[in-house]
C-alpha cells in the first residue's frame, strides 16, 4: 500500500515503551513494535488453540463448538489440556493479546505526542473481560466460573448465571451499566447524525459548522454540550458502561449469593415503615 503524503510527517521514529528502535517499523500501513508482534503471536496462537478444541470436540457446527473451562473440582489449578486446560491457555492468549493492543496504543500515542485516552478507553472493556473470566473466577476459588468459549455455550452461560440470581436485571449495578450502555447508543446516535447533517449536505449546498450543530440543539432542547464536551461526555459514557460491568459481575457471587430480587428488602426494611 502506497504511504500516503502526509505519513511521511507522522511516522516518526521513537515512543515505544521496550525494545528501543528494533520493532520501531512498520509494515504497510501498520506500526508494529513489540507489542504488534505481542499481539498478534496471542492472537494466531489464541485462534489455533480454538481450533484444536473444535478438532477434538464432537462437532464443527459453528455454533455448537465449545472451548469449556475446567470442572469447578479442578479450583484454581492448571488442568488437562482436553479438560479446560485449552480453554486456561485461550484466555491467557485473549488477555495477552488485548492488553498487548493497548500498549501498541500507548506507543503510537506517544508517537504522536497525543494524550493515552483511547488505550484507557480501551481499557475499560479489557477490565470487563478480565472481571469476568479472571477476578471473579479468582474470588469464587474456580475457573469454573468463567464462561466458556462457543457461541450458544457463552450464551446459555449468561442465561444459567442470570437465573442463578433469579433476576439479573434486578442486580442495581447491572442497572447502572446497561442504563450506560444506552445512553453511550443515544449520545453517539446524536453525535453522528449531528455531524452528519452539518457537514455532509446534499450536493450544491454549503456546509455548515460548529455554529450551526449548537443552534440546532439550543433551539431544540435549550442547551448544547459543545463540540469538545460531546466528546468528553461520550468518553465518560462509554468506560462507564465497561466499569459497571465489571462491577455488576463481581458482586455476583463473590459478595451478594442470593436473588438479586431480594436484595431490595433493604427498601421495605427501612425503619421510617415500622
Ligand atoms: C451537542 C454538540 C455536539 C453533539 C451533540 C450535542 C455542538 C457536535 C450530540 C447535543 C448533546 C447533548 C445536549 C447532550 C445529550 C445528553 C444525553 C444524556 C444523551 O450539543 O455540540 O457536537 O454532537
Amino acid at each position: 500500500m502506497a504511504m500516503l503524503n502526509f505519513e511521511r510527517k507522522y511516522r516518526v521514529r521513537g515512543g515505544t515503551l521496550i525494545g528501543g528502535d528494533l520493532f520501531d517499523y512498520w509494515i504497510g500501513p501498520f506500526y508494529v513494535g513489540f507489542f504488534g508482534l505481542l499481539s498478534a503471536f496471542f492472537a494466531v496462537a489464541g485462534t489455533l488453540l480454538l481450533v484444536y478444541g473444535a478438532a477434538i470436540g464432537p462437532t464443527w457446527n459453528l455454533w455448537q463448538i465449545n472451548i469449556a473451562p475446567p470442572d469447578l473440582s479442578y479450583g484454581l489449578g492448571p488442568a488437562p489440556l482436553h479438560e479446560g486446560g485449552l480453554w486456561q491457555l485461550v484466555t491467557i492468549c485473549a488477555l495477552g493479546a488485548f492488553t498487548s493492543w493497548a500498549l501498541r496504543e500507548v506507543e503510537i500515542c506517544r508517537k504522536l505526542g497525543m494524550g493515552i485516552h483511547v488505550p484507557v478507553a480501551f481499557g475499560s472493556a479489557i477490565l470487563a473481560y478480565a472481571t469476568l473470566q479472571v477476578v471473579r473466577p479468582v474470588l469464587l476459588g474456580a475457573w469454573g466460573h468463567a464462561f466458556p468459549y462457543g457461541i450458544y455455550s457463552h450464551l446459555d452461560w449468561v442465561s444459567n448465571i442470570a437465573y442463578q440470581y433469579l433476576h439479573f436485571h434486578y442486580n442495581p449495578a447491572h442497572m447502572v451499566a446497561v442504563t450506560f450502555f444506552f445512553t453511550t447508543v443515544l449520545a453517539l446516535a446524536l453525535h453522528g447524525s449531528l455531524v452528519l447533517s452539518a457537514l455532509n449536505p446534499p450536493k450544491g449546498e454549503v456546509v455548515k459548522g460548529a455554529e450551526h450543530e449548537n443552534t440546532f440543539f439550543r433551539d431544540n432542547i435549550g442547551y448544547s454540550i459543545g463540540t469538545l464536551g460531546i466528546h468528553r461526555f461520550g468518553l465518560l459514557l462509554a468506560v462507564n458502561a465497561g466499569v459497571w460491568s465489571a462491577i455488576c459481575i463481581v458482586v455476583s457471587g463473590p459478595f451478594w449469593t442470593r436473588s438479586w430480587t431480594d436484595w431490595w428488602a433493604w427498601w421495605l426494611n427501612l425503619p421510617i415503615w415500622s
